[in-house]
């Protein structure tokens, strides 16, 4: 083979692998103390921790319906788009800098937290987390059935093969409603690549639910999206707030 040949096969095997991609990945979060696992360069896992380590969730997008499945993702714009609850506590846009980074292996990605709920139970306990599709976008209120129109596209589950992941709602390893069932770090790079190169600052973290089949159906109760909201408010800064509004009631009786 010549050298041109040489060149021209090792494209057409670089652009097969790229068009098959990853072999299809299975998470299984689904049992106490789990291991994680890696899809598409993201890594997943069990637990609470957050950047500040308290799994408390400030959530951008809840999904909720009685359905078998539900998807969505975090817009400021009404009605959304799916599945997504319309009550702005709940459902908002973000800007990549209110995302918090973390890094491991001197690695940037940006951390996501996810709190599922599901009954207890009758095997109601489990529900897949069967698709995540991230963009950055140019407006925060997007509401398009369109995901491609959201923006770049920077981060993709299912890219090359149909991945997911098992989660489990029930009793000891479920975190408790508003906690991290599960912590996504997502590469950093496709993310800062989108906003040098233009697409703007807001992130649009799309997901599906419930659809690896009829074992991890969306049975019950929403699940949600965040960032970490760090440490509950100090006992003590509660207490100054009373000592504060205690004075204020003082003065006014006084005039
Ligand atoms: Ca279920
Ligand atoms: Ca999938
Ligand atoms: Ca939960
Ligand atoms: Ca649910």
């Amino acid at each position: 083979m010549n050298g041109i040949k040489v060149a021209a096969f090792s494209l057409v095997f670089i652009f097969a692998g790229i068009i098959t991609g990853a072999e299809a990945s299975i998470v299984d979060l689904s049992t106490v103390g789990a291991a994680g696992g890696p899809v598409n360069g993201a890594y997943f896992s069990q637990g609470v921790s957050g950047a500040s380590g308290t799994g408390r969730i400030n959530a951008f997008v809840r999904l909720n319906t009685n359905n078998s499945w539900e998807h969505g993702y975090n817009t400021d714009g009404r009605p959304p788009a799916y599945s997504e609850v319309d009550t702005s506590p709940h459902t908002h846009s973000i800007l990549l800098n209110q995302v918090p980074t973390v890094y491991k292996s001197s690695v940037k990605y940006y951390e996501f937290l996810l709190d599922i709920n599901e009954p207890n139970g009758k095997s109601k306990e489990l529900i897949s987390l069967d698709d995540i599709k991230v963009y950055m976008g140019s407006s925060g209120s997007f509401t398009t059935t369109t995901l491609s129109s959201l923006g770049a596209l920077v981060y993709d589950l299912d890219f090359g093969s149909d991945s997911y992941i098992i989660l489990n709602g029930g009793t000891g390893v479920d975190a408790g409603s508003g906690k991290a069932d599960m912590v996504a770090h997502l590469p950093a790079v496709p993310f800062d690549d989108a906003v040098r190169k233009g697409s703007g600052q807001y992130v649009y973290l799309y997901s599906k639910f419930g659809t690896a089949g009829s074992a991890y159906i969306n049975d019950a109760s929403f699940e949600e999206w965040g960032v970490d909201a760090g440490p509950a408010p100090e006992p003590a800064s509660l207490f100054l707030f009373s000592i504060g509004a205690l004075g204020f009631g003082f003065l006014k009786r006084r005039r």
